[in-house]
């Protein structure tokens, strides 16, 4: 009899730890969002075939602990990944390394306490926040191209040396951020300490760490919104082997500009960077674009895109350069859009050849 009365208050105790646990769980507000978009893109004068690309499934998972304190993960599925797991050897051994397309990247995932609008903490993982459109790279259906300024001020690769050229694109760390109203215009400020670039991406392996930064501001000024920017990066890294290393400080600057007026939109920036080694010795390189668009009638947008990189700007002969034009038509205005565009890439040496690139795409938000 007693025992049963024992097992009675186990069981009401379990009962209201469940049910606890059960009404925390619903005190946590989950929101989901997210981006698809899928590109045909045909280069003219290489010979290949027109790609059709799957290029993002973009899940956004958004995770309201407090009033205060949120939980953000974004999950891209680049290129339609496919993994294989493979069995490999005697044992059976299970090895995840052939991965035959695409690429699948935890691009956000951090945690962020604010307390105040001027004032917010986060940790963890994040697209830079550098420039204009390091943090929107996958939010297709908020700008008007296939892609943000790759050619240039984000350029990036998949080697250490080049990715990215004026900034590290993803970066691990502490960051403060914040926005103050000034009259009728707004402060906007982000801070980071973070790993840094490593000679495996994505690991850190050295204790150098990356400092870097943006602040904008909206000018007081009504009718016209004028938004000057600048960002900054610092950071060493070892750009040779683990072997051989060859330690350089990189430090880039990137001033830009946006104007709204109306319907029409002019956004631009340079990239500034040097990176000193060692021994003394240093290169400078630089970029810039200029973005403009009109919408009409809310579902036509024409755009107008001039890119330009020089990797070397003591030397001559490596410029690139490329202008892109094309439309934007919004089955729902920045939501979901149909986008159209012809770019002309020309290079500096004459061995190249300049070609056309043709490509369409749909891009949807969720
Ligand atoms: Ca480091
Ligand atoms: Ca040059």
């Amino acid at each position: 009899m007693k025992k049963i009365k024992v097992g009675n208050k186990v069981l009401i105790v379990a009962v209201v730890i469940v049910l606890g646990f059960i009404s925390a769980v619903e005190a946590v507000e989950v929101n989901w969002n997210g981006y698809f978009g899928t590109n045909v893109v045909k280069e003219g004068l290489r010979d290949k075939p027109a790609t059709i690309d799957p290029f993002v499934l973009s899940l956004i998972s958004n995770i309201r602990i407090d009033e205060k304190t949120r939980i953000l993960g974004q999950l891209d599925f680049e290129h339609g990944p496919f993994i294989d797991i493979s069995v490999k050897g005697d044992d059976g051994s299970k090895l995840l390394d052939l991965r035959t397309s695409g690429e699948l990247t935890l691009s956000n995932v951090y945690v962020e306490y604010a307390p105040f609008d001027f004032l917010k903490i986060r940790a963890g993982k994040s697209f830079a926040p550098i420039g204009f459109y390091n943090q929107i790279f996958y939010a297709l259906p908020t700008y008007n191209l296939l892609c943000i300024p790759e050619l240039s001020v984000y350029h990036r690769k998949s080697n250490i040396r080049e990715d990215a050229l004026f900034f590290q694109r993803y970066v691990v760390g502490l960051f403060l951020l914040g926005d103050i109203n000034i009259g009728s215009g707004r402060l906007s400020y982000d801070l980071f300490v973070t790993n840094g670039r490593s000679f495996r991406l994505h690991v850190d392996d050295n204790d150098e760490k990356s400092i870097g930064g943006r602040l904008k501001f909206q000018l007081p000024i009504p009718n016209i919104r004028i938004t000057p920017i600048v960002s900054f990066y610092t950071d060493e890294f070892n750009f040779a082997t683990p072997v051989s290393p060859v330690w350089v400080t990189q430090l880039s600057v990137l001033p830009g500009l946006e104007v709204k007026w109306q319907e029409f939109t002019l956004r631009s920036e340079f990239a500034l960077s040097n990176r000193r080694k060692e021994d003394g010795s240093k290169e400078d390189f630089n970029a810039f674009y200029a973005d403009a668009w009109y919408t009409l009638f809310e579902r036509f947008t024409p755009f107008l895109r001039f890119e330009l990189l020089d990797p070397d700007a003591d030397k001559g002969k490596d410029q690139e350069r490329q202008i892109t034009f094309g439309l934007a038509y919004h089955l729902s205005p920045w939501v979901s859009q149909i986008k159209l565009q012809i770019a002309y890439r020309t290079f500096e040496n004459p061995d190249k050849k300049p070609y056309f690139i043709y490509a369409a795409g749909v891009a949807l938000g969720f």
